[in-house]
C-alpha cells in the first residue's frame, strides 16, 4: 500500500489546521482567526483504500520572539524532516506576502536536491473570485519547483478529493504503520486541554489569546462520565479578569462549549471544573514550556 508522512508547512493563520481537520474527516486541531493557535505537532492518521499516510500539523513558520515561539518554528523545522511530502499552504485572499516568502525559504532550506517534494496548496479559494487564482498561480510557481500546485477550500472541501489523489500517487510504497482506527496520537487529556484553550482564542482578542495555556490537572473516567479539571494559565491579573469575565460570564460560555465539544468527541459525558492562574512570563520558561506539552 501507499505510505507515508505529509507535512503542512506555511505561514499562521493560513488554514493548515483546518486541511488536517477536513482530511481526517473529524476535529482533533483546535482553530481560530488568531496567528499561533497550533503551538505543537499535531499527528492525524488517513486512511484510504490501499493507502494510510501520516499528516502532521505544525505550528507553522514565522520569525520567532518568544521562547514559546522558537520551540514553535523548531518543531515546524524538525517535522519538514520526517515528512516524505510537503504541503505549503499559502492564502488565495492574499498576495505572497514575507510571511510566505520566509515560509517558502526556509522549506526550501530545509530540502536536499528537491526532496521531500512539495505541493503548493492555495487555500480559500472559497473566499475570492476565480480571476485572482490565476495570477496567484503564477507568483508562487518561481519561488519553489513545485510537484503540484492545488486551489482548494480546507473549509468547504473544494478540491480536498483532489489532493488526497495526488497525493497517494506522490507518496512510496510501504507497510501500513498504524492500526486501522487510529485517528491521533494525541492523549484524551491534550485533546481537553486544546479544546479549552480554543474556546479561549474565540473569545478574547489582542494579546491574551497569546498568553493562555491550559493545564488539564486531574482526568478521571468513571465509566461513560469524564471529570476533567483544567487550570488555565495567563501572564497577567488583568489577563485574568478578562479570561473570567464580568461575573463569571465568560468563563462559564468557556467552560460550556468546551464541556459541548468533549462530549462529542470523547463519545462519553464531562464534567468540567475550570480555574483561572497567573503564571508570569510562562512562555520564556523552559521547565514551563516542558510541562505544557510544548
Ligand atoms: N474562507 C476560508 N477560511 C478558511 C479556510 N480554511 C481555514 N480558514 C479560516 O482561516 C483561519 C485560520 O485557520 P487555521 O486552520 O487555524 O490556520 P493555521 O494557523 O494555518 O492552522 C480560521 O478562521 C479558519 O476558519 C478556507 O478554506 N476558506
Ligand atoms: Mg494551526
Amino acid at each position: 500500500m501507499k505510505t507515508g508522512t505529509v507535512a503542512i508547512i506555511g505561514r499562521p493563520n493560513v488554514g493548515k489546521s483546518t486541511l488536517l481537520n477536513a482530511l481526517l474527516k473529524e476535529k482533533i486541531a483546535i482553530v481560530s482567526d488568531k496567528p499561533q493557535t497550533t503551538r505543537t505537532r499535531i499527528l492525524g492518521v488517513v486512511h484510504l483504500p490501499g493507502a494510510q499516510f501520516a499528516l502532521l500539523d505544525t505550528p507553522g513558520i514565522h520569525k520567532p520572539q518568544h521562547q514559546l515561539n522558537r520551540r514553535m518554528v523548531r518543531t515546524t523545522m524538525d517535522c519538514m524532516k520526517e515528512a516524505d511530502l510537503l504541503y505549503v499552504m499559502v492564502d488565495a485572499t492574499a498576495a505572497p506576502g514575507p510571511g510566505d516568502r520566509f515560509a517558502i525559504e526556509q522549506v526550501r532550506e530545509a530540502r536536499q536536491e528537491g526532496r521531500p517534494p512539495a505541493f503548493l496548496l492555495i487555500n480559500k479559494v472559497d473566499a475570492v473570485n476565480k480571476s485572482r487564482v490565476l495570477p496567484l498561480i503564477d507568483a508562487y510557481r518561481k519561488m519553489l519547483d513545485w510537484s503540484e500546485i492545488v486551489p482548494l477550500s480546507a473549509k468547504n472541501g473544494i478540491n480536498v478529493d483532489r489532493l488526497l489523489e495526488l497525493t497517494v500517487a506522490a507518496l512510496p510504497e510501504g507497510e501500513a504503520g498504524y492500526e486501522e482506527d487510529m485517528l491521533t496520537d494525541q492523549p484524551m487529556r491534550t485533546l481537553a486541554a486544546e479544546i479549552v484553550r480554543e474556546k479561549i482564542l474565540h473569545l478574547t482578542r489582542d494579546e491574551v489569546p497569546y498568553a493562555v495555556a491550559v493545564e488539564i490537572t486531574s482526568f478521571k473516567e468513571e465509566g461513560k462520565l469524564a471529570r476533567i479539571q483544567a487550570s488555565i494559565f495567563v501572564e497577567r491579573d488583568s489577563q485574568k479578569a478578562i479570561v473570567i469575565g464580568k461575573q463569571g460570564e465568560l468563563l462559564k460560555t468557556v467552560g460550556t462549549e468546551a464541556r459541548v465539544e468533549m462530549e462529542k468527541l470523547f463519545g462519553m459525558k464531562v464534567f468540567l471544573e475550570l480555574w483561572v492562574t497567573v503564571k508570569e512570563s510562562w512562555r520564556e520558561d523552559e521547565q514551563t514550556l516542558v510541562e505544557l506539552g510544548y
